[in-house]
């Protein structure tokens, strides 16, 4: 990471590699709709520093908002919201111990004052959080907007073509 402003819009971070299984699917939304995005491993507990770093210059490297995905003791949205203004949108991954309520708990319960939006556990939230993104961009965004109505009548279409489960 540097601090050299950059074309990406979007920030997603993830507290271990082994968020990555459930932080794909942010990523796999972004590429669809063609979002301008940035993926990096940002711990909370062991890369400390890179947290701040990471959040301190993210308004001026020109990212708009950023998705945090952790799992376990979840502090990394929390802690990035703490240091930036921009948007924070939390995935909870689902942990091995807790089946992801401890992560879900973490991100959730922040403090009036800090805001943190918190998706669902694993890969629902995942999607949801980069689809989230994309409409906080498609706000002033016209393509981008054509794009997500697109993926909506897409989706609606797909579930239209096949109402027989058993089929
Ligand atoms: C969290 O600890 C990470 O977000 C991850 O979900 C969890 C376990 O990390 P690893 O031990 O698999 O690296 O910080």
């Amino acid at each position: 990471m540097s601090s050299i402003v950059s074309t990406a819009r979007i920030g997603v971070v993830m507290g271990s590699r082994s968020d990555w299984e459930t932080m794909q699917h942010a990523v796999d939304v972004l590429v669809k709709l063609d979002v301008p995005h940035e993926v990096e491993v940002v711990s909370a507990h062991r890369t400390p520093d890179r947290l701040f770093e990471y959040a301190a210059t993210a308004v001026d490297r020109g990212l708009h908002a950023i998705i945090a995905g952790a799992g376990g003791a979840a502090h990394l949205p929390g802690m990035l919201a703490a240091k930036t203004r921009l948007p924070v949108l939390g995935v909870p991954v689902q942990s091995k111990a807790l089946n992801g309520m401890d992560s879900l708990l973490s991100i959730v319960q922040m403090p009036a004052g800090i805001p943190v939006a918190t998706l669902a556990i694993g890969r629902a939230g995942a999607v949801n959080a980069g689809l989230l993104a994309a409409a906080m961009l498609a706000v002033h965004d016209p393509r981008l907007a054509e794009a997500l109505d697109a993926f909506r009548r897409e989706q609606s279409e797909s579930v239209l073509a096949h109402p027989d489960p058993r089929a």
